[in-house]
């Protein structure tokens, strides 16, 4: 039995608003906070506990607000410090607790760090980034790629230096090194928390701390920087010293993203007899068959493997959960079937894997109600900077056009951006206004807020339902994770063994029927939740039919014999 300590963060349900997508409350196209403030009964309704903001500051949007400009002002489409102040006190009145973007291993390169530090050499803000002559003339000082297309460094002529850029040249990497630097972040934190914000999602918080002899990395890494890049010798250190000197006075939550670690930085970022993060996203089940741009192959026992990996993490470590996020593409469409027909049962059963598994789930805007990918049919229509940075490279790299398209409509971020689906008036309800900022998905019609608060079988009401039976239940998030069959291709089936009772989930991952025998005592146990509505309330034989994308939730009676949680 475990002996993990309880937390509020542990036992949240926390959903992900891409700001820009989620609600236009003026028309011009671009979501906004009073946007979001319209929204909060919704978020109540739907149960959740914390609310995690991308970013929302001060940007000139090369990357959406991954590149801050100014850490202490809103980003002006946004609107206001006043509407932020009103949002945050709304949240809390709905006892919703909010988490914010930390964007801080990079700024715009419009921050005024970044202009006085580019000004002059001996600039007080200079050693703010990061500054290298080239090894010759024209020749940047390494290999280092950008995750954006070309060189890390970029070529500044009137100071006669590269600075680097591990994402576009517009986002100047932070110079860590420089203790001025780390102050400045940590008074930036401070800010927030002090305005009452619960926390931080970090964005790529491993590449913080820089490799200082900026050697060369081998050309078969060169695909996969992140490796290299999320390796720096200091991150622990540096993570420390943050917890010290900010998040250890305040009751937080804190969660990053952890790009290109190992197994090894993982366990020490988020041991809890340590002092760094409280959890952090990993890239393995997100990114189940992904080559770059491309998506291919995977199975079911590869896609268990990685959650058993994920479980067997100890006592001192909590997971989180998630299948989307607004760089990646709808979960529906990757690890369900989102055809007409299997569409809102492979949503559901999402939802019910998502909502069972051990460690706090993240779910993005649009999920609940079972949002697809987009149809692209013509590679101009990409807004992402990710596309458009790569696109040269990846065309010179022999691919054509055709081919690059294919793989974009199943691995590109701008599925995850297109405006929040809330009815079937024109731009879906997103945006009053003429033109919404990335295109409406054609089928909102069909897949929206509306029809599916309407409907009680509707993907959303069986979102609310799982997220009500886990928080009523300690067992369900502190339970033991069990994967019963590690092997069988088609049905993912555990358990969640707690003090009082356990929890036993079978879900059918296929097109088709299976037969499927039930390795497990299961006399004593009782039906909870299904996506099917046939689906017996006792299993009475060895061999159960499953049907296609079949979700089942099962209850033992309680059990008596075992210890307490600390
Ligand atoms: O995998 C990726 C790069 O190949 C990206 O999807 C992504 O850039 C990466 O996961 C890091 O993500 C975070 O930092 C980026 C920003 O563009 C992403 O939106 C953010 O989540 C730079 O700030
Ligand atoms: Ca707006």
């Amino acid at each position: 039995m475990n002996e993990f300590a309880k937390t509020w963060w542990k036992e949240s349900v926390v959903y992900q608003i891409y700001p820009r997508s989620f609600q236009d409350s003026n028309g011009d196209g671009i979501g906004d906070l009073q946007g979001i403030i319209s929204k909060l009964d919704y978020l109540a309704f739907l149960g959740i506990d914390v609310l995690w903001l991308s970013p929302h500051f001060d940007s000139p949007n090369d990357d959406n607000g991954y590149d801050i400009r100014d850490y202490y002002n809103v980003m002006e489409e946004f609107g206001t410090m006043k509407e932020f102040d009103l949002m945050l006190k709304r949240l809390q009145k709905n006892g919703i607790k909010l988490i914010i973007d930390l964007v801080v291993n990079h700024t715009s390169d419009e921050h005024r760090w970044f202009r006085e530090s580019k000004s002059s050499h001996d600039n007080p803000y200079r050693d703010y980034y990061i500054w290298k002559e080239g090894v010759e003339k024209g020749r940047p000082p390494n290999n280092w790629p950008s995750f954006f297309g070309g060189s890390a460094w970029e070529w500044d002529e009137a100071s006669g230096e590269y600075y680097l850029h591990y994402f576009g040249k517009k986002q100047p990497d932070l110079n860590w090194e420089n203790p001025k630097v780390r102050e400045e972040v940590y008074d930036i934190m401070r800010f927030w928390l002090d305005k009452g914000v619960d926390g931080f999602r970090m964005d790529v918080i491993p590449f913080i701390s820089k490799h200082q002899d900026f050697l060369d990395i081998p050309e078969d890494s060169l695909n996969h920087p992140e490796f290299i890049y999320a390796s720096g010798p200091r991150l622990h250190e540096f993570l420390e010293e943050m917890n010290r000197e900010v998040l250890s006075k305040y009751d937080t939550m804190t969660v990053g993203e952890a790009f290109g670690v190992t197994e090894e930085c993982t366990q020490l970022m988020t041991d809890e007899r340590r002092n760094e993060l409280d959890m952090v996203f990993l890239f393995d089940i997100g990114r189940i068959g992904r080559e770059n741009w491309r998506q291919n192959e995977w199975t079911l026992p590869q896609l268990k493997a990685m959650f058993n990996i994920q479980s067997e993490v100890g006592n001192f470590h909590w997971p989180t959960q998630f299948f989307n996020n607004h760089d990646n593409p709808r979960s529906v469409s990757k690890y369900g079937n989102d055809s007409p027909k299997y569409r809102e049962t492979s949503a559901k059963l999402l939802a019910m894997l998502l909502l069972t598994q051990k460690g706090t789930p993240f779910l993005y805007q649009g999920e609940e109600i079972g949002m697809t990918n987009y149809p692209f049919t013509s590679l101009d229509q990409f807004d992402d900077i990710e596309v458009k940075g790569n696109i040269d490279k990846v065309l010179k790299s022999g691919a054509s056009p055709e081919e690059f398209l294919q793989e974009l409509n199943k691995t590109s971020r701008d599925h995850a951006r297109t405006p929040m689906q809330w009815n079937k008036k024109p731009n879906a309800g997103f945006s009053g206004g003429e033109k919404s900022w990335l295109s409406v998905n054609p089928n909102f019609e069909i897949i929206n807020v509306e029809s599916n608060l309407n409907n009680p079988k509707s993907v959303f009401h069986f979102y609310r339902q799982l997220i009500e039976i886990r928080r009523n239940s300690t067992d369900l998030i502190y339970g033991d994770y069990f994967d019963i069959d590690p092997g069988h291709t088609k049905v993912f089936a555990y358990t969640r063994a707690g003090i009082r009772f356990t929890y036993l989930i079978m879900l059918n991952m296929s097109d088709s029927m299976v037969k499927y025998q039930v390795r497990f005592e299961f006399q004593d146990y009782e039906l909870l939740l299904s996506n099917i509505p046939t689906t017996p309330n006792k299993i009475s034989t060895n061999y159960i039919e499953l049907q296609p994308w079949e979700a089942r939730i099962y209850k033992s009676k309680p059990i008596t014999n075992r210890v307490e949680y600390e």
